[in-house]
């Protein structure tokens, strides 16, 4: 019975209208990776937050097939029944010869079938696979690498359970197996091996070795296309691993990757260009009124605010209501995902402002998990602090209200002077005694197990930032993911980011980049890098991306001083914005998010499988090229003025205050019309850093 549906977009404002009918006759599709109901990294947020449209599309034809990993499917997996006969025979099948496998509905949007496989249930075959692998492929895994022989282990499962499914089906099977990154490789190249009437897939969001060179002091990009691959693979150890990644791509009937700029590493790394590139998507959220995201970032802000006294206590000089937050988030990969260059940034800026005798204060929170042993005493001890201030006013202003109420009983006003006590001034004074503090508040939220070479902190030491009355430019190192639950900073990541008011991401390694994504659909301005894919993507479809609020630094064609000169520039103008102009970005950011749903980038998905059907089953499925439409040419236009800009010039009024910022109503691009200026580049700093230039090769 033929299965016709088609997936539209219909709804996106701005972006093309897309309707494409495909008819899958009886196509299954799996899709698989090791981070299906697994968090580890990025691959979790593609998988997660594309089910829904999959699901929409595929229906009960779509199973997802991970890890079985106990602790996350307590948590996140439905166990049930298998769905239809023919994996309940091929489930019982495996089940019945020495396997373990669950079938269940991941409790996410779209609610997906997931098959999970035990691989150490199966941990008993390793030996006799890993000498499979080594005499039909010769890929030999060495015994000490637990991430490859787990990739072994899923790898066999993973083939025998679309193998043993095809042999259920009663008529020839159209199955699509979409594997995602190395560890999920070998299922791929076994299907081949084995001939399955199955139609690949595969997909890296990262190439193994990309990610190891650029961690090194190697010139990546310049150097793409001269590498050794194998040697360079077999000097870090990673051969193996980069054997079951190469023979993937090689494999595969469709391989693609996240982005263009990962396309063209692996052309040179892997050996194959990629047939189409699958940008990561978002699931966005619209609010039924335009102001709502606005609302929540003062509400978020107010979070971070609270957080911020109480670690600040004692040295609360600055004014909170010209505070500007920055952040950047991620693995921990300092000079991968920039931290390096952002730190110097900051020291550059902190001159800049200082020099400028400028009222804004700039506070950098890094959120980036490093080994710790907790919280540290000394920014515990200063959300007790700021809580025993706030219970103090709350006393005071208790007996204050009683005393007041009780002369209003008997007719009289009250006298102001004798509203307070000596009672109620010796609280007080106990209170504001205890702000004092003999230590700057401190970097680090937690003890730190590597603090003496831990690169963060190495660098905050080399460049001076220690929170001092002098600097503008305060520093918060969190090294632990944001929970709601935390007793410091109880907010999760997503309100955390609401709160902000500019993400910093400038990457030197990044196949794309979901933080300035997440940033963008939330209304939150970011800086990105070209080269990292978010980058590169936004580049090319929005004519003016910094009118937009999404700054994309140069590190391709930039020395390294270069671009940290042009984050600083950067983060300078950010923060001379009026809070009106922040408003006005954040509304235009806010407008891009359309670009960054599925159910915009879905697309690119259904037509790496519609290629991978067409190659696989030549008879029955035909592809043709979509026409280069939307997916290709659309672009955001500049919007109708200027980006908003630098503050202290604008103000026709001599008397302007923040405080009209919010009342006053506006036409936002009048406004911002109103407010063109040029801003000075006043610094010229001396090279602190090597000034090499980042190109790519050339592509042939
Ligand atoms: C949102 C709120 C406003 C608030 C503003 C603060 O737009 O709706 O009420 O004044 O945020 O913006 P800022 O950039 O200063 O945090
Ligand atoms: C990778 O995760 P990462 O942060 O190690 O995959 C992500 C999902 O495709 C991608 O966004 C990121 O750039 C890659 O680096």
């Amino acid at each position: 019975m033929p299965l016709a549906r088609s997936l539209s977009v219909t709804s996106l404002s701005g972006l093309e209208e897309w309707d494409e009918e495909f008819d899958r006759e009886d196509a299954v599709l799996f899709e698989i990776a090791w981070e299906v109901a697994n968090k580890v990294g990025g691959i979790y947020t593609v998988i997660q937050t594309k089910a829904r449209l999959t699901c929409e599309e595929w229906g009960e034809n779509y199973f997802l097939v991970g890890p079985y990993m106990e602790s996350s499917v307590r948590t996140q997996v439905e166990l049930i029944e298998p769905c239809n006969a023919t994996l309940r025979r091929t489930i019982d099948k495996m089940n019945s010869s020495g396997c373990k496998v669950y079938f269940g509905r991941w409790l996410i949007e779209g609610s997906p079938y997931v098959i999970l496989l035990d691989v150490g249930f199966t941990a008993w075959s390793l030996d006799r696979w890993k000498i499979e692998l080594w005499e039909n492929f010769s890929i030999g895994v060495p015994w000490f690498d637990r991430e490859a022989n787990d990739a072994v282990l899923f790898g066999f499962l993973t083939a025998w359970l679309l193998g043993e499914y095809a042999a259920q089906c009663d008529e020839p099977p159209h199955i699509v197996a979409h594997f995602h990154e190395w560890l999920a490789g070998l299922g791929l190249v076994l299907c081949r091996q084995r001939q399955l009437p199955v139609a690949t897939i595969f997909t890296t969001h990262a190439t193994l070795l990309g990610r190891y060179l650029c961690a090194g002091s190697v010139d990546f990009y310049n150097k793409l296309a001269e590498f050794n691959v194998d040697k360079e693979a077999g000097d870090r150890q990673i051969y193996h691993r980069y054997c079951l990644e190469r023979a993937a791509a090689r494999c595969a009937h469709v391989f693609t990757t996240v982005s263009q700029i990962t396309a063209i590493e692996a052309e040179h790394l892997l050996k194959r260009k990629p047939d189409i590139v699958t940008p990561n998507g978002l699931n966005v959220k619209k609010f039924s009124a335009m102001h709502e995201f606005q609302n929540l970032h003062a509400q978020s802000k107010a979070r971070i605010q609270e957080f911020v006294r109480g670690h600040f206590y004692g040295h609360l000089d600055f004014n909170l209501d010209k505070t500007v937050f920055l952040f950047i988030a991620g693995r921990y990969e300092f000079s991968n995902k920039g931290a390096d260059i952002f730190l110097e940034a900051l020291a550059r800026l902190n001159y800049l402002l200082r020099v400028n005798h400028s009222e804004v204060t700039i506070i950098a929170f890094f959120i980036m998990p490093a080994r710790t042993n907790n919280f540290n005493v000394e920014t515990l001890k200063g959300q007790a602090v700021r809580k025993q201030l706030w219970d103090t006013a709350q006393t005071v202003k208790e007996r204050f209200g009683k005393k007041l109420y009780e002369s209003l009983l008997v007719g009289q006003l009250p006298d102001v002077s004798k509203m307070l006590d000596k009672e109620d001034f010796t609280m007080m004074k106990r209170a504001i005694f205890a702000t004092q503090r003999q230590c700057l508040p401190p970097i680090c939220t937690h003890n730190m197990l590597e603090d003496s070479s831990d690169p963060i902190l190495n660098c905050i030491r080399r460049i001076g930032l220690f929170n001092s009355a002098q600097d503008r430019v305060k520093v918060i190192f969190h090294p632990e993911f944001l929970s709601s639950t935390s007793p410091l900073l109880p907010v999760d990541y997503e309100e955390f980011v609401r709160g902000c008011h500019l993400g910093v991401f400038p990457s030197y390694y990044e196949p794309w980049g979901y933080t300035p994504a997440e940033c963008t659909v939330m209304g939150i301005p970011s800086v990105s890098t070209n080269l990292s894919g978010f980058g590169c993507f936004m580049e090319e479809h929005i004519a003016d991306p910094s009118a937009y609020g999404i700054y994309i630094l140069d590190r391709r064609y930039r020395g390294v001083d270069e671009s940290c000169n042009q984050l600083t520039s950067f983060l300078f103008q950010f923060c001379q914005q009026s809070r009106r102009q922040r408003i006005i970005q954040r509304n235009r950011t806010e407008r891009l998010s359309d670009l960054l749903d599925w159910r915009y980038l879905g697309r690119y998905y259904v037509s790496a499988r519609h290629m991978a059907l067409a190659k696989a089953f030549p008879d029955t499925y035909i592809y043709e090229p979509q026409e280069p439409t939307s997916a290709t040419g659309f672009r955001y236009p500049r919007p109708a003025s200027v980006p908003p800009s630098p503050a202290h010039s604008l103000h026709s009024s001599p008397h302007h205050s923040e405080a009209e910022d919010e009342e006053e109503p506006y036409d936002e691009d009048l406004e911002v019309e109103k407010d063109r200026v040029n801003i000075r580049q006043p610094f010229n700093l001396p090279n602190r850093n090597k000034n090499q230039t980042v190109g790519l090769p050339e592509k042939n």
